[in-house]
């Protein structure tokens, strides 16, 4: 188990997994973001959604895994229960896509406006979770209800909370995010320290690391 005893380049262990993101989602916090109803779309794909019942016809997965956010808090072994999201793709959403898709890039888009990308090749690796529990009970609005994106080779941002819809890409097609591009890699793995787009991720260590504590303040009074 190496893992617990080093962690990725220029991540620091935190003893609380905190309530966290970028300063103007802090208050877009609700007690209830509702049933789980992901929409798909994209691609060669009829529209269609998601819910608990779709879902829970397939094999539930219990993780323990670390969590790295890109300003350098780590949290260690956070258990995670839901479901692989190569099952959900390979179950609930290949079968519906014509056999010459060529899908090379998923959107996620979370309902306090927040969304984030992957290649597809990055997400249908074991580890990654569509997430409805953690710590053996459901998903608290803190954390992510009713569902999130759990992704823990690919820092924090990448591990969208609040998930409401999947968007499926082509190689040429092009999509909006919100937020800064240099803050978004496109791959954003930890153990290359992918933080950002054309800047080295042994600088932006530096930047980011003054804007933790006033971050988990800020995201903390959010829900008082
Ligand atoms: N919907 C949504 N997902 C999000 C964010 C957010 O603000 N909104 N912040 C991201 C960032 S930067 C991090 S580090 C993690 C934090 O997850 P946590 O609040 O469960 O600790 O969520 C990620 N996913
Ligand atoms: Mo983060």
């Amino acid at each position: 188990m190496p893992q617990l005893f080093s962690l990725p380049p220029g991540q620091r262990q935190i003893a609380t997994f905190p309530r966290f993101g970028l300063s103007q989602y802090a208050n877009r916090y609700r007690e209830n973001f509702g049933d789980i109803a992901i929409n798909i779309s994209g691609g060669s794909i009829e529209p269609q959604v998601l819910d608990n019942q779709v879902l829970q016809t397939l094999p539930r997965k219990q993780q323990g895994s670390d969590f790295h956010c890109v300003t350098t808090w780590s949290c260690r072994q956070l258990q995670w229960s839901g479901y692989r999201f190569s099952d959900v793709y390979q179950a609930l959403i290949k079968p519906h896509l014509s056999p010459s898709s060529n899908i090379s890039e998923v959107v996620f888009r979370a309902s306090d406006g927040f969304g984030s990308s992957l290649p597809l090749e990055d997400l249908l690796v074991d580890d990654v979770l569509l997430a409805d529990q953690l710590n053996g009970q459901s998903l608290c609005a803190k954390h992510g209800a009713p569902i999130r994106l759990v992704a823990p080779a690919h820092y924090g941002y990448k591990n969208l909370k609040h998930l409401k819809a999947i968007e499926l890409y082509t190689p040429n097609q092009n999509f909006d995010l919100p937020g800064f591009r240099f803050m978004d890699h496109p791959r954003a793995r930890v153990a290359l320290e992918e933080r950002g787009r054309g800047i080295p991720g042994l600088l932006l260590r530096y930047l980011y690391r003054p804007l933790i504590a006033p971050t988990i303040r800020r995201f903390q009074k959010a829900m008082d």
